[in-house]
């Protein structure tokens, strides 16, 4: 199995010890033959008369791969044929008419091959076309704790898939970025989409949402305004993958709605250091609905197991050249590097009476259930453990829809998630040119189907009998339905009585307090960023009006200094007086903010490079690569060039990176050992870049012995060096050991300043990287 071959190899090359281990534990060869119907019993026991099993049981954590096997096709050792089957002879000369004639017609092998390559391609998604996507299961907890209110899970909801602790329920995650193409790069300043399917025994759930709790707008309606308004002019095509042109926040400045979500969209989270150290948000209302029909409402809450964590966006800038792939590929590489990125899934429960007290409407996307109204039960938790085979057949081919839900979960009034209700459907007829693209193998449900739905376009399912409608008696008009205690959806029967109108409640015009709220849970340092990035995607606006409204219209009426401070830095009179709709409120929640969220007591998977040379300290270089490593951490040597360099005392270590290879943006932290190395590195123009770059971005650095003459040469503002000549120092996120006698403690306070991840006490404005 390549998933094993893969596994083996990055163990045996990746020199940090796995936290975990991917490998599926039972590998069932389950093929149509051998009685697993392609309709799929998702590996349970089958009476294998049609028409009489029961509803999919037994589903565990492999069902869905033991599904895919079904389709999965090795050519190892085979020989090449057509598509029909034919063995090929010769697949590099078309046939032709004579030694140097033209091409014959009759060439059936020349025609099919390239008729298939014509075809390749299918229209990208309208939004979030690039993306990245991983296999795993989600696991309920047992027995969570769910405040005074609630005894147990199932008083909530009837979905299996959320309540029973023995239940593993695989699931596929795609990850993406909103705006750019297909081919853009990863770390723009953009939302991230966290879509998950979950192939539950009761039918497929799509929890399609994204890494910023609301979002721009309210209604549905609006969403191609928005999308038009973002995505390249529609006269030059430019620019790709960026809010930072006049369009967007044209549209932005006539739309206070937007305030909130802008306000998200400049922080750090819309700069994610790696999809598995990001939160993910349901955004809408939804129901959950328990056995009885009772109804609750829920927001959905994903937690990462590593901290929340962003890049600065200098750092994002160069990394876009640098390795356009940088999120992509982090997912891919931890995964099968044996670690296993988990997520909590957490739910915020109130119902119509507590909706009734907040001071803003449940119904409307652009506000968040403040965690401090009301905490976040966690439920249950997702483990990612398994990368596809194919991106094509399974990331680009997946298909999310949020009106796929099962019973027990169920939607609300929502108008933007009621629009989302119709568009997803539609959009995959758009990508897949049919209605069958629920037969596509990623798609499939593991749960049994039967249906009347037939034929069109790339049909699979061979549907037997003759009965196609209902009611029949022909075929004792099967399928039959199935009554609500059968497992049967029934959706939630709310009371509605109203009037056909088209226009926006009232309950969703507050649209300053919550923007004003998470402006006052940032830190100083968050703040800061937040008005740097508005300088950078303002300071891009051509027409002045537009910079104008957004600071007098908006962001004056968030928050008077904020305001100031981003007209200073984009051309336009700072407002005199805050804007009449400011709210006065002083409220924080700390659950906002990244840096207040941080637990800080992990470096596993952080990647840490170390400066290396001819003749460095072999213990200096030794004993803090294996601490790190014990810690979860992976390090690699980089060097000038590739090849093996030699220690002091004649021990060798092969680079892993040279300088033409690799940048200090694509590590957390760097390292530099002592010895007479040094007296190499200080003379090279990287390696001094390296440490400086490292500075600006605020990441922790490292040296011990003469490794810190290397920090002296480089400058750092504010670290002082020269006067660290004894014991151990660590400043700034600076940690220095200029004897090189106490490596261990050395090591330690190295591996808290890693698990800090960004030191924002630093000024780099002086740094000239
Ligand atoms: Fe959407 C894709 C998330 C509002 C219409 N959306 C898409 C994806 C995510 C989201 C994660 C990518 C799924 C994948 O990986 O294949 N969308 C959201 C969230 C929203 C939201 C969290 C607000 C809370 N979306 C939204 C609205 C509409 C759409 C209001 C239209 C009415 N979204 C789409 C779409 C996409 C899509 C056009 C493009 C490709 C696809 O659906 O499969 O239908």
């Amino acid at each position: 199995d390549s998933h094993d071959e893969r596994q083996a190899e990055e163990n045996a090359t990746d020199n940090s010890e796995p936290a975990g281990n991917s490998d599926r534990t039972n590998e069932t060869e389950q093929s149509i033959a051998d009685g697993g119907s392609s309709e799929t019993d998702g590996g349970s026991e089958s009476d294998g008369q049609p028409g009489t099993s029961d509803r999919t049981e037994g589903v565990d954590e492999n069902s869905k791969q033991d599904q895919l096997d079904e389709v999965r096709e090795n050519s190892e050792g085979e020989e090449l044929t057509t598509d029909h089957g034919v063995k090929v002879s010769d697949t590099d000369n078309s046939l032709k008419a004579g030694e140097r004639g033209p091409t014959i017609m009759e060439d059936f092998h020349f025609r099919e091959k390239m008729t298939q390559f014509d075809h390749e391609s299918i229209p990208e998604r309208v939004v979030h076309a690039r993306g990245t996507g991983v296999h795993g299961y989600f696991q309920p907890y047992e027995d969570p704790d769910l405040g005074d209110e609630y005894d147990d899970i199932e008083e909530l909801t009837k979905a299996k898939v959320l309540t029973d602790p023995d239940q593993k329920t695989p699931v596929f995650t795609r990850f993406s970025t909103v705006v750019g193409s297909r081919g853009s790069a990863d770390t723009v300043r953009d939302v991230r989409g966290f879509a998950t399917k979950f192939y539950t025994e009761e039918g497929n759930w799509d929890l399609v949402g994204n890494n910023i709790p609301v979002f721009f707008i309210q209604d549905a309606m609006e969403f191609p305004d928005l999308v038009h308004s973002i995505k390249p002019d529609p006269d030059d095509g430019t620019p790709q993958a960026s809010a930072a042109h006049d369009t967007f926040w044209d549209f932005a400045s006539l739309k206070p709605e937007i305030t909130h979500m802008i306000m998200w969209v400049l922080s750090g989270r819309a700069l994610p250091r790696a999809y598995r150290m990001m939160q993910g948000f349901g955004v809408h209302t939804f129901r959950l609905v328990n056995e009885e029909g009772e109804s609750v409402f829920v927001k959905f809450h994903w937690a990462p197991e590593y901290d929340t964590s962003q890049l600065v966006w200098d750092e994002t800038q160069k990394i876009a050249g640098k390795n356009p792939d940088f999120n992509r590929q982090d997912l891919y590489d931890v995964i099968e590097a044996g670690y296993e990125p988990e997520f909590e899934l957490g739910v915020q429960i109130f119902d119509e009476e507590d909706a009734e007290e907040f001071d803003f409407d449940v119904l409307d996307p652009t506000k968040i259930v403040p965690e401090s109204e009301v905490p976040v039960r966690p439920i249950g938790k997702m483990t990612l453990n398994e990368t596809p085979d194919n991106f094509f057949a399974e990331v680009e081919q997946v298909a999310f829809h949020p009106g796929n839900v099962v019973p027990g979960i169920d939607f609300s009034n929502d108008p933007l998630l009621q629009g989302r209700l119709f568009s997803y459907q539609d959009t995959q007829l758009n990508r897949f040119g049919s209605a069958n693209w629920d037969e596509i193998p990623i798609n499939r449900p593991i749960a049994e189907r039967h249906n009347n739905q037939r034929a069109g376009f790339m049909r699979q399912e061979i549907n037997e009998g003759k009965a196609s409608y209902k009611p029949n008696s022909i075929g004792d008009d099967d399928p039959q339905e199935a009554p609500e205690e059968e497992g049967g959806y029934e959706h939630y029967a709310e009371k509605i009585d109203g009037k056909k109108i088209r226009n926006r409640s009232e309950s969703f015009q507050n649209h300053f307090d919550q923007a004003r709220l998470f402006w006052n849970s940032m830190t100083e340092p968050e703040k800061q960023n937040i008005i740097d990035a508005a300088h950078f995607e303002l300071g891009k606006v051509d027409r002045v009006e537009i910079r104008e409204r957004m600071v007098y219209d908006l962001f004056n009426n968030v928050d008077h200094e904020f305001a100031k401070r981003v007209a200073e830095g984009i051309g336009v009179e700072p407002p005199e007086e805050p804007g009449d709709q400011m709210p006065t409120h002083d409220r924080e929640d700390s659950r906002l903010s990244i840096e207040e969220r941080r637990d800080a007591d992990s470096i596993e998977t952080r990647k840490i490079a170390v400066l290396v040379d001819d003749d460095y300290d072999s213990d200096h270089l030794e004993t803090i690569q294996s601490t790190l490593q014990d810690e979860g951490g992976r390090v690699k040597i980089v060097s000038k060039v590739l090849g093996d360099k030699e220690a002091e005392n004649g021990d060798t270590v092969a680079a892993d990176k040279s300088h033409v290879t690799t940048e200090s943006v694509l590590f957390d932290a760097v390292y530099v050992p002592g010895g007479d190395h040094v007296d190499a590195l200080v003379e090279q123009g990287n390696a001094k870049h390296f440490v400086a770059e490292m500075f600006k971005h605020k990441k922790p650095i490292a040296a011990a012995g003469a490794g810190t003459d290397l920090l002296e040469a480089v400058e750092l503002p504010g670290v002082d060096v020269a006067n660290a000549r004894e014991g151990i120092v660590s400043e700034q996120g600076v940690v220095m050991d200029p004897d090189g006698e106490d490596l261990e403690s050395f090591a330690e306070e190295f591996v808290d300043a890693i698990a800090q991840h960004r030191h924002w006490e630093r000024d780099p404005k002086e740094v000239p990287a």
